[in-house]
């Protein structure tokens, strides 16, 4: 009786170690990977192939009150080390979002809409009409007028901002940010004070290329920005942070593309990451990720919360 009961406990023990599932921001998820807001998630098909493909969860394409075509072409370039993106924001507008979003939810993986407004006003009207698994406020598009960094720069808009959501809803509230900026955790602070249920760390580094055979700016909108491997240590810096000074969870993104970003981000202290420009590779990344992470656990014995943070206390 006591051989079996102690077999019970070691497999309990085992499984537990070697389990990726936990909470991230507020939701229950089988792994902490999640698919990146704006990369695959435009339509349910996209954001249904993810969560297949083994996310932890999904973030939509960043979706405002009225469709918007985004920014003149070219959009997208790539450059040493990553991708330089301006889209502009395009999206077909909340209303015609919400089927996109019930497709993907009936793969039982959680979806979470990445919302954008240009004042708190259209940030609740927005979250308080779609119904999703949590929201994720970009506060963060570095390169369009009136939306994004245009706000997210401002603590005290932060705060209002994510205020207006969270007090309308009652699911789990993200409020990424952006690293265009000097101080990113007074950002992090201000995002907590409005109620924030986690922040999201990094949107894209502003940036830009230019043809020199024409001697023009290559992408339409002049400038965008940076994602890849080049910002990833940006990332991780933001994240350490942030979860130093944060009683909020942080989640990592930016630049991250293999197990072993992954491990780095959450020994930074990041409690969840998301895949974006990676997925570029195709959406076995995920897989890979979760596959490698977990041998990694096994390998040093030790479990996703005692990996969270340990960067900062071998100091
Ligand atoms: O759509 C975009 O151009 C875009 C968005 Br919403 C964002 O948050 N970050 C970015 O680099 N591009």
């Amino acid at each position: 009786m006591l051989s079996i009961s102690n077999s019970f406990i070691s497999f309990y023990l085992l499984f537990h170690m070697l389990s990726l599932s936990g909470q991230v921001g507020g939701l229950k998820l089988r792994n902490p990977i999640m698919l990146a807001a704006g990369v695959l998630g435009t339509s349910g098909a996209s954001l249904k192939r993810a969560a297949k493909a083994g996310a932890g969860c999904v973030v939509t394409k960043s979706i405002g009150r009225d469709p918007r075509d985004g920014h003149p072409g070219p959009t997208v370039v790539q450059v040493d080390c990553g991708l330089l993106n301006a889209m502009g924001l395009p999206n077909p507008g909340y209303k015609e979002f919400q089927e996109e979003i019930n497709i993907a939810k009936l793969t039982g993986v959680p979806v979470v809409a990445s919302i954008f407004g240009s004042d708190p006003k259209e940030f609740s009207e927005i979250s308080s009409a779609l119904r999703a698994d949590a929201f994720e406020l970009n506060l963060s598009c570095p390169h369009t007028e009136c939306y994004g960094d245009e706000l997210g720069r401002y603590p005290e808009l932060v705060e209002i901002v994510t205020r207006s959501v969270k007090d309308r809803v009652d699911v789990p509230v993200w409020v990424k940010l952006t690293p265009n900026t000097a101080d990113i955790v007074q950002l992090g602070f201000a995002a907590q004070r409005g109620g924030a249920d986690a922040v999201v760390a990094i949107n894209t580094l502003r940036a830009m290329a230019i043809d020199i055979e024409m001697g023009t700016p290559i992408l339409g909108n002049i400038f965008g920005g940076l994602s890849g491997p080049a910002i990833k240590p940006v990332a991780v810096k933001c994240v350490y942070d942030l979860s130093a000074n944060l009683d909020i969870p942080v989640i990592g993104v930016g630049g991250i593309s293999t197990w072993e970003d992954t491990v780095e981000m959450i020994m930074a202290g990041a409690q969840g990451v998301q895949i974006g420009t990676a997925l570029y590779r195709g959406y076995e990344v995920f897989h890979d990720i979760t596959n490698g992470l977990l041998s990694y656990l096994e390998r040093k014995s030790i479990t996703l919360e005692q990996l969270r943070g340990m960067a900062r206390r071998q100091l």
